[in-house]
């Protein structure tokens, strides 16, 4: 039976990896984060009693900024495989919290590297790095390829651009099956509710049954490229699974707007939007409301506003992958459109904030959370 080791397996793309690791038999790792209150949610639905005999799904407490717990766990794990997907993976904050973001997005991957160096299993452990999109920044070459040159734009990037070298460097010097996916933006229904996709499809969905006034954007003409987190683990798996380690990007090769984002997820709602003024004054205005998603919203209710606050000190404006070696080489190819991926957290946003709107018709307020 293979062993794997997940960091970040409490996070969107760990929980998924998790589930498709064990479908394939894996014995599964992961290491989660000490917090003061549950942080397993995404997880919860695999979790299996330690006590039972044949459980193939651990948990470890860690963090990426401990070397000597990331050692103890490789050592008791001695993985197959090890996925480092753990970081603080949010751009904007990275700019509020840059000396963190840079000890575990930069120093906590060659920590892991060092682990496997040091207890001597650079022949048997396979490395895969969550590389970014994000290294690309200020774009030099579109679309984006595995030869474009980088250009980082925030500590969040910087941080990614030396890991995606110690795990180049740690492959030429050391020899070890070490390999970088550059992914492009992936979503899903589990994806972190301030990431904009989700902002945007949860935000219209509380609207949609009064339980937020207004959404508050930043950069509605960033383009992106957008893929289902599903998909993208799929080739995580795959990427381990080579002769020899290489990097791929991994992204879809079509890009949109935010605004368009938007668009898609009112109009899954029922809600026809008409957006006016542009840059700092922007806003979208309910043109229409079909069918009964929106029960609390009329047209010219106003949904969305633009709050600087949301623009971040150095924006990357647009990004567009070309993933041709990933189709080539491994016959990769995206399964889910963005379209759909849409439709689907909206399906599933909308299924809470009815649940939340139908308690508190009932008296029973539970207080739904709007920091972002
Ligand atoms: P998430 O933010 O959903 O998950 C991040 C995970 O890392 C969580 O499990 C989090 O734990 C954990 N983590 C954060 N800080 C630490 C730490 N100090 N020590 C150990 N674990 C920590 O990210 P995604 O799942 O979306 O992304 C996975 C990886 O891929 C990240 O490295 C991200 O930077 C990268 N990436 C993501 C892309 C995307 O579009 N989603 C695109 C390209 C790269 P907790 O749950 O406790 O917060
Ligand atoms: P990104 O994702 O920065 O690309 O990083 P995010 O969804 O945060 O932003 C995408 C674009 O939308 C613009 N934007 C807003 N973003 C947020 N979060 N909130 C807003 O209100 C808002 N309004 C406009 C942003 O300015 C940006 O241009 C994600 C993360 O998952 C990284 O970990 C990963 O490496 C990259 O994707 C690829």
């Amino acid at each position: 039976m293979k062993r794997a080791l997940i960091t970040g397996v409490t996070g969107q793309d760990g929980s998924y990896l998790a589930e498709l690791l064990l479908e394939k038999g894996y014995e599964v790792h992961g290491i989660k984060r000490r917090a003061s209150s549950f942080n397993t949610q995404r997880v919860d639905h695999i979790y299996q009693d330690p006590h039972a005999d044949h459980a193939r799904f651990k948990l470890h407490y860690g963090d990426l900024t401990d070397t000597s717990n990331l050692t103890r766990i490789m050592r008791e794990v001695e993985p197959d495989e090890v996925y480092n997907l753990g970081a603080q993976s949010h751009v904007a904050v990275s700019f509020e919290a840059p000396e963190y973001t840079a000890d575990v997005d930069a120093i906590g991957t060659l920590r892991l590297l060092e682990a496997i160096r040091f207890l001597g299993l650079e022949n048997k452990t396979r490395f895969y790095q969550a590389s970014t999109s994000e290294l690309y920044g200020l774009v030099q070459e579109t679309p984006q390829r595995e030869t474009t040159p980088f250009y980082p734009r925030s500590p969040y990037a910087v941080a990614k651009l030396y890991s995606y070298w110690i795990t180049v460097n740690y492959r030429e010097a050391y020899g070890m099956y070490a390999c970088n996916g550059i992914l492009f933006n992936h979503e899903s229904p589990r994806r972190g509710e301030t990431f904009v996709t989700r902002k945007i499809t949860r935000g219209l969905a509380n609207i949609a049954q009064g339980l937020e006034p207004c959404l508050y954007m930043g950069n509605i003409n960033a383009l992106r490229d957008w893929g289902h987190a599903r998909d993208y683990v799929r080739m995580q798996w795959m990427m381990l699974q080579q002769q020899q380690a290489e990097d791929f990007v991994i992204a879809t090769g079509v890009q949109y707007t935010v605004r368009q984002f938007i668009q898609w997820a009112a109009a899954e709602l029922g809600i026809m939007l008409e957006f006016s003024g542009s840059g700092f004054d922007e806003v979208a205005v309910v043109a229409a409301v079909e069918g009964g998603k929106a029960p609390a919203l009329k047209p010219g209710d106003v949904v969305m506003r633009i709050d600087p606050r949301y623009f971040r000190p150095a924006e990357v404006e647009t990004l567009l992958g070309d993933p041709t070696k990933a189709k080539e080489k491994l016959g990769w190819v995206p399964e889910i459109t963005v379209q759909e991926m849409c439709a689907e957290m909206i399906a599933e946003d909308l299924h809470t904030a009815r649940r939340h709107a139908l308690l508190k018709e009932h008296g029973y307020d539970l207080p739904v959370s709007l920091e972002d």
